[in-house]
């Protein structure tokens, strides 16, 4: 009896070329002496906002440049090529997140000799984001007070991986049943030496500490 040819789908492993580039950006950067930051937050949790401020006070201090990661719209880079920041927008065309490739891409434009750090705005969504790395140095969770206490909670992958967190729109605790100890406390349950840093953009607020620690990224990344 001849043996029926067996035919088998296979379907490759995806996160394994992401993880790929990945790699290729890092060991890219790191020869260069460069820090690369991935922004992760929900949509409208103000990370935008709050690069339009950082880019003043950070333009003395270290040379940078965004990426700007969305699904659709060049809305995001404009807000900060106004401003005079040196940005490029990646389109997804609907993925809910930054893919390593792509942004690989993005940096090669860049003229990385001329840079020390890089600020990546990730797609505004709080659970693929976290799943794909993109050769960052660190992940920075950005939460703000209007999305309720308990998002740590719900989403724990993005405050486990993340480096820091930047609890946003602080000037709005006195209008909202927000509880800034219990969203603390969630955080620490997820990670409970994660560093959390609370900023306002519009009264600017915390934008120092914020900027001290993008500094201090970029200094240890040299040392
Ligand atoms: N009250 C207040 N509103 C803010 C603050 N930061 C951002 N916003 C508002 O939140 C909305 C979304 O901000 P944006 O930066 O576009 O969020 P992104 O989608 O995370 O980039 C806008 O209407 C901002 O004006 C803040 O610190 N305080
Ligand atoms: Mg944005």
């Amino acid at each position: 009896m001849t043996a029926k040819k067996i035919k088998i789908k296979v379907y490759r492993d995806l996160m394994g070329a992401n993880d790929l580039w990945a790699s290729k950006t890092r060991a890219l950067l790191k020869a260069r002496g460069i820090a690369m930051l991935n922004l992760i937050s929900s949509p409208g949790s103000g990370k935008t906002t709050l690069l339009e401020q950082t880019a003043a006070l950070l333009a003395t201090r270290l040379r940078f440049a965004v990426l700007e990661g969305d699904v659709a719209t060049t809305h995001d880079a404009e807000r900060l090529a106004r401003l005079g920041v040196r940005v490029s927008q990646l389109l997804t065309s609907g993925a809910c997140h930054l893919e390593a490739k792509l942004v690989h891409r993005a940096l090669l434009d860049l003229p990385l000799d001329a840079l020390d750090l890089v600020i990546v705005e990730n797609v505004g969504n709080l659970v693929c984001p976290a799943e794909f790395d993109i050769g960052e140095n660190a992940k920075v969770a950005v939460l703000s007070v209007t999305e309720g206490e308990d998002k740590p909670l719900k989403y724990p992958l993005l405050f486990r991986e993340a480096k820091v967190v930047v609890l946003t729109k602080i000037d709005l605790l006195p209008h909202l049943p927000f509880s800034l100890p219990k969203c603390l406390e969630y955080i620490r349950k997820v990670n409970a030496a994660l560093p959390v840093i609370q900023v306002s953009a519009i009264t600017r607020n915390g934008m120092t500490p914020w900027v001290d620690w993008l500094a201090a990224q970029h200094r240890s990344r040299i040392g």
